[in-house]
């Protein structure tokens, strides 16, 4: 959806491909043309190179765009675009395999003078290997994948007595998940922040950083709420263009050629280490464009055509503060659980400052085979707490019944104290869970008995709401205004 808007506000056709459970996606009923490429499971469809490649051939395409997920960060299919006569959109093959592997990305890193994490160079494949090079660390330690990235295959060792079977035991759960046993060493950073630089360089050599995000909101390893800029930037401010040169030094040593991420650990006192560069447009790109006023799919669309950044490092300027929520269908009542179902009422937020990245209709039914992510609520405001207040204001518009949504999840997160002190790090949704109070939203499939119960209630409650002058957001009160005035 995010592609077929920039590419349409270029007057550029777009073609869609999907799968079997996609048949009646909003991206396919949006673009120009589309394409079926087979089954549900995604190993026999958006995994297909050579299906893509032939829809891409049957609609005389010029270019493809691989999205967010899927083939987005593989180089073979990079250098089969190219080889087929079509043009990837985003980085150089070269690029994408010179940073794919994280000892080799670290290696690269440490050599453009970016601040790594103390760790190892080398595999510490073997047991003994691995011993020396922890002691030289130091413990507590982490084991990596060379191989993996999202945290995949990582494993904390606090002790030596621990680290013979937990080596085995990354080794082997890194030759399954990515085919790859090679496994690295790095020390802990405890209580780390996610703080990301957003890169965009074209085909001539300009490389521009887009400044920070601030991603430490995860859960599982997924993000859920990001924000630009990151409160931890903004109070030690000199640590944009030291984030920013770092990032930019290791662009160029990749000779990288389109837009891409370098994601940072920091720690509470003010240092910040190279973790992995994401060599594709992110799903949180929106709170930068929000902030910086670029429209990154249209520079990466631009660039991938040959044409120079538009633009320079002192052209940038950042204004104001956006934050995004992932929208997802998963029950926050029951540890997350996904919610597949079909949309039955979609209510949208709109308005001053609010920014929908939705690819959800009322009547859709959100399949159980992939990520349940429905939209991306995102907000822009003068300061971070005009953000929040806009955030909670539109999370208070948005109806989604049929499906379980994290919608009240997130008011209560933009409720915290804590995360509204900008006291984040990649710990605090877990802290979060623990500390919060349950409070479930009244169950979706309980409608009928809402709006009977609603109607009863908005009576007289509507004459008292008026008399108090407060300021009530209130999902019984829309309901039950809303069956009175039929
Ligand atoms: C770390 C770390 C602490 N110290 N490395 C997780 C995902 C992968 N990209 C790297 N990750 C981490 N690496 C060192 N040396 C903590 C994490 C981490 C994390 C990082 C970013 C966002 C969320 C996270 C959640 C748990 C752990």
């Amino acid at each position: 959806m995010r592609v077929i808007r920039a590419l349409r506000e270029m007057n550029i056709r777009s073609i869609a491909v999907f799968s079997d459970a996609d048949r009646g996606a909003l991206h396919v009923r949006m673009a120009d043309e589309a394409e079926h490429i087979g089954p549900a499971a995604s190993a026999e469809s958006y995994l297909r190179q050579d299906r893509i490649l032939e829809a891409a051939k049957k609609h005389q395409a010029d270019a493809i765009h691989p999205g967010y997920g899927f083939l987005s960060e593989n180089a073979e299919f990079a250098a089969a675009c190219a080889r087929e006569g079509f043009v990837f959109i985003g980085p150089s093959a070269e690029s994408i395999r010179r940073l794919g592997s994280k000892t080799a990305a670290r290696i690269l890193a440490k050599q453009a003078g970016a601040p790594v994490v103390p760790g190892s160079e080398e595999p510490a494949t073997d047991a003994q290997r691995a011993r020396a090079l922890a002691r030289e660390i130091g413990y507590p330690v982490l084991l990596k994948a060379a191989a993996g990235g999202g945290g995949k295959g990582m494993r904390r060792v606090n002790a030596e007595s621990e680290l013979e079977s937990a080596v085995r035991d990354a080794t082997s759960e890194a030759e399954r998940a990515f085919q790859n046993g090679e496994i690295y060493i790095e020390k802990v950073i405890e209580k780390p922040r996610h703080i990301e630089i957003q890169i965009v360089g074209d085909h001539y050599g300009n490389l521009v950083h887009l400044g920070e995000r601030e991603c430490s909101l995860q859960r599982r390893h997924q993000k859920i709420v990001e924000e630009c800029p990151s409160p931890w930037v903004t109070q030690h401010p000199e640590l944009r263009a030291a984030m920013g040169e770092a990032a930019l030094k290791i662009a160029r040593a990749a000779g990288y050629d389109n837009l891409g991420t370098v994601e940072f650990l920091a720690d509470d006192r003010g240092n910040f280490y190279f973790l992995e560069v994401n060599t594709r447009l992110q799903v949180e790109h929106p709170v930068t464009e929000l902030v910086t006023g670029y429209d990154l799919v249209q520079l990466q669309l631009r660039i991938a055509a040959g044409e120079a950044l538009p633009f320079s490092q002192k052209d940038v300027a950042w204004r104001g503060w956006a934050m995004e929520c992932r929208v997802c269908a998963e029950d926050p009542e029951t540890n997350f659980f996904p919610s597949p179902g079909t949309i039955m009422q979609l209510r949208e937020p709109s308005g001053p400052g609010i920014r929908l990245d939705s690819g959800v209709y009322a009547g859709w039914t959100v399949p159980l085979e992939y990520d349940p992510l429905l939209a991306k609520l995102v907000t822009w405001g003068p300061d971070r707490n005009a953000a929040i207040q806009r955030l909670q204001r539109a999370l208070g518009e948005y109806t989604i019944t049929g499906v379980k949504t994290n919608v009240a999840f997130f008011r209560e997160i933009l409720d915290d104290a804590e995360f509204r002190a900008g006291k984040i790090s990649t710990e605090f949704v877990t802290d979060f869970l623990i500390r919060r109070k349950p409070r479930a939203e009244p169950d979706a499939q309980l409608d009928l008995a809402v709006a009977l119960a609603a109607t009863a209630y908005a009576k007289p409650r509507l004459l008292s709401v008026a008399q108090n002058r407060e300021c009530v957001d209130s999902r019984w009160l829309t309901e039950g205004r809303g069956q009175l005035l039929r």
